[in-house]
């Protein structure tokens, strides 16, 4: 459980906390102690709730569900999370996201930006990928999960289809890390490197491979990875590209 606590909590531990009962700020404290819970059922009640008291599909997603998975980032990369844990909120918050997404698309709210996502060509390791992918759709982006074992025509053919702010790169094996500068010296070639912030990670990258093949930065994690892209893309955003 995250440390806040709430009135809820005052109900004590054996009590069946009643979402429907909860004042607005108590209940948005426990939206977030569920999501680091990985309770979905109780996301999606706790979602319903607020929209029918007449909060609006982004005010839920950003107060209730982007702020509790900020919390569940920040501990998964201090190490308080693991693995299963944050499967389990990002596996809540996406409860929450289906609810939201089609009144989103209704309301126009815009997301943060939009990332293209996969494993390259001849890996097929996808737990980590797919937690990134996860953790972008928490902050608020748009993402497209191009899958495992995608080749540089699959990743050009999603860049050109939802023509995304930011690629995002995912590789495991030393074998497969090299397919990365595949990847970014074809953009090059075809002069379109400087469309997109390039992310890459996966276990046996760092920073200095990175730099080597031309990424914009490593991510050692899926929290490190969504906030590097929110940084780069403010910057790029206030230098008017
Ligand atoms: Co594989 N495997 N595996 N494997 N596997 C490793 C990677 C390995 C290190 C195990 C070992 O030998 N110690 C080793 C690689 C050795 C090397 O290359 N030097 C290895 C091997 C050899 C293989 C096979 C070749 C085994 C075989 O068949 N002989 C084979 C390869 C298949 C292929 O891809 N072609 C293989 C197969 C498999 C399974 C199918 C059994 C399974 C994958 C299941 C799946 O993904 N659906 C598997 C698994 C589970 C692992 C280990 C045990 C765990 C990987 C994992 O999911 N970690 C792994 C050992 C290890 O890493 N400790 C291993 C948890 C995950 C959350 O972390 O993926 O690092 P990670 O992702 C992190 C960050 O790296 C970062 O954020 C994530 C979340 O914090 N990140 C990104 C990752 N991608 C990012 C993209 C970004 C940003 C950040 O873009 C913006």
């Amino acid at each position: 459980m995250a440390d806040d606590t709430t009135a809820a909590d005052a109900q004590g531990d054996d009590e069946e906390i009643i979402l429907a009962n909860l004042n607005d700020e108590d209940l948005i404290a426990q939206i977030h102690d569920d999501l680091y819970d990985g309770l979905a059922d109780e996301i999606t009640e706790g979602t319903n709730i607020l929209l029918e008291r007449g909060w609006g599909a982004d005010r839920v997603l950003n107060d209730a569900l982007v702020e509790g998975m900020r919390v569940v980032g920040i501990d998964f990369r201090d190490g308080i999370l693991f693995v299963p844990e944050v499967l389990l909120a990002a596996n809540a918050m996406k409860a929450g996201m289906a609810i939201l997404r089609p009144l989103l698309a209704e309301t126009g709210a815009e997301p943060i930006g939009t990332i293209v996502i996969g494993t390259v060509k001849g890996d097929i390791h996808d737990i980590g990928k797919n937690l990134v992918a996860m953790m972008f759709e928490g902050a608020g982006y748009e993402v497209f999960d191009v899958g495992i074992n995608t080749d540089v025509d699959e990743f050009l053919a999603a860049l050109e289809e939802h023509k995304p702010n930011i690629l995002g790169l995912s590789a495991l094996l030393t074998t497969t890390m090299p397919y990365m500068k595949v990847i970014i010296d074809t953009l090059s070639e075809k002069g379109i490197r400087d469309d997109y912030i390039v992310l890459v990670g996966g276990a046996p990258l760092n920073e200095e491979f990175a730099s080597a093949i031309g990424a914009d930065s490593y991510c050692r994690d899926a929290a490190v990875a969504s906030e590097t892209a929110t940084a780069l893309l403010s910057e790029r955003r206030a230098a008017g590209r």
